[in-house]
């Protein structure tokens, strides 16, 4: 049976679950709103729904119910090698169920015939100037691709509200097989002179390392990469922001490229980028002094005194060291373990948190998986880190194309929550 079709099994066994949750107890309340949360970014407010992941402040992430390490030990594996096949995680993120072998290398076959990226999106990403954050070269490249909407072209011929999914997996199938050579190039095209290596049309992490001409075990760090930074349930702003765009009816390609560019802020994805430009100005301000646990807690301090965040620390759901943080640090300590930069960043493990704990502020005091995941890659040579939010986002896609995948599946709604005046909250809060 072929994913799509395991996937329409799947849809038509899930739907009436839906439709007895909204007739026979849409009523029932999930919660309620505090003046803080309508203020503070909604945190904590329960009002999305998403099967694909979710994420427990204490243990982290589970991808249909499987923990970081579940997975990875459960998905089916390239030869000789440690992580995953992606497009197999793509497989247990529609379905929740894990491929065999057989059915990994199927998809992996459906990959490579939809990998081909229109030329036209080099010539829009040539179009842009040499100085455009890659972010915005990646975001414009999914976009530019929305004339290929399958989802769209069905909905101009006819909308059929219960056959929509169908489109939507062949948009999302088709960005996602594209997104590693879209990803590569725009690395390759800004950072090395436009050397562009040719797409070896393997598997997904072998056909992103090739083609950013790194050699193994990159592919694998590839793999684990974008298993990691896939999803994380759906109330984060990439995930939110890509679900919001997706509920109006837009395609996979506004919406992911909408969700890009949350994942471009520094509070966000761009986080990553942070830590490692924090740490080369550190290095930089001590010339060639190897820095102690006490020349980096005045670091720290400084940094936190003149008002800014101490990136890749702090979450707005965990409550404890993100297991995505834990997963990279143990592939360091086997692959890198006497890496100057892994060596600082644990340094900064040993001395943040309890100087975050000290200034009293962030509820999480923990890192979180952008502290971790540039060091690797700067390690493996890509030391341009204004380029790891792309990776971060190849990663991010896999999740949120399969969430809206789903919304389509089991027609979710346009989303509009309400709002209220500011004389509207003072009201509320003088009646309490
Ligand atoms: N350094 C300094 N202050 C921090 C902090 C950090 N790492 N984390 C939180 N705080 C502060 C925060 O700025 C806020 O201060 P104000 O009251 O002055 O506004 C206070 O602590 C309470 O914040 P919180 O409730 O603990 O966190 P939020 O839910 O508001 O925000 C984060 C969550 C992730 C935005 C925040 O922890 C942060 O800014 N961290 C640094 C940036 C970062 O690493 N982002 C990446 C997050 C990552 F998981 C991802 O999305 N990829």
């Amino acid at each position: 049976m072929s994913l799509k079709e395991k996937l329409f099994e799947k849809i038509q066994e899930h739907r009436p679950r839906t439709t007895r949750l909204l007739k026979e107890f849409g009523g029932v309340k999930v919660g309620e709103v505090t003046i803080d949360q309508a203020i503070g970014g909604a945190r904590g407010v329960r009002c999305l729904v998403t099967d694909i992941s979710y994420l427990d402040p204490m243990e982290g992430i589970r991808f249909r119910g499987y923990t970081i390490p579940e997975t990875m030990a459960a998905l089916p594996k390239p030869e000789g090698k440690d992580y995953p096949y992606v497009e197999g995680f793509w497989y247990l993120l529609l379905t929740g169920d894990i491929p065999t072998m057989e059915e990994t290398l199927e998809l992996v076959e459906d990959f490579k015939k939809r990998s081909e990226v229109p030329s036209y999106v080099y010539d829009v990403l040539k179009a842009l100037p040499k100085d455009t954050h890659p972010m915005v070269m990646f975001s414009s490249a999914i976009l530019a691709m929305q004339k290929e909407s399958k989802f769209t072209a069905f909905y101009n011929k006819g909308f059929n509200k219960m056959d929509a999914w169908d489109s939507m997996y062949e948009d999302s199938t088709d960005i996602l097989a594209r997104l590693p050579e879209i990803a590569a190039f725009i690395y390759r095209y800004k950072y090395k002179g436009g050397d562009i290596i040719a797409n070896p049309k393997s598997d997904m992490g072998t056909n992103f390392a090739t083609m950013m001409g790194i050699d193994a075990p990159y592919d694998d760090v590839a793999r684990m990469y974008f298993i990691l930074h896939s999803d994380h349930e759906s109330g984060n702003a990439s995930a939110h922001t890509t679900h919001l765009v997706a509920s109006t009816l837009s395609d996979a390609y506004y919406s992911l490229s909408a969700g890009m560019n949350a994942l471009a802020g520094p509070l966000h994805g761009l986080a990553n980028q942070e830590v490692l430009g924090w740490l080369q100005n550190v290095i930089k301000k001590l010339d060639g002094v190897e820095p102690t646990e006490e020349i980096m807690k005045k670091f720290v301090w400084e940094t936190l005194n003149s008002g800014a965040v101490i990136p890749g620390f702090g979450h707005a759901v965990l409550r404890k060291t993100d297991p995505r943080y834990q997963s990279q640090r143990e592939f360091c300590e086997k692959h890198l373990p006497d890496d100057k930069i892994f060596k600082y960043v644990d340094m900064l493990y040993r001395v943040v948190p309890d100087i975050l704990v000290e200034q009293g502020k962030a509820k999480n005091p923990w890192p979180n998986v952008d502290a971790q995941s540039g060091v690797i890659q700067w390690f493996y040579g890509i030391t341009e880190y204004d380029f790891y939010t792309v990776m971060f986002g190849v990663g991010r896609a896999i999740g949120v194309l399969a969430n809206i995948t789903w919304d389509r599946a089991l027609g979710y709604a346009l989303e509009r929550p309400k709002s209220l005046t500011t004389a509207m909250l003072e009201d509320i809060a003088k009646k309490a």
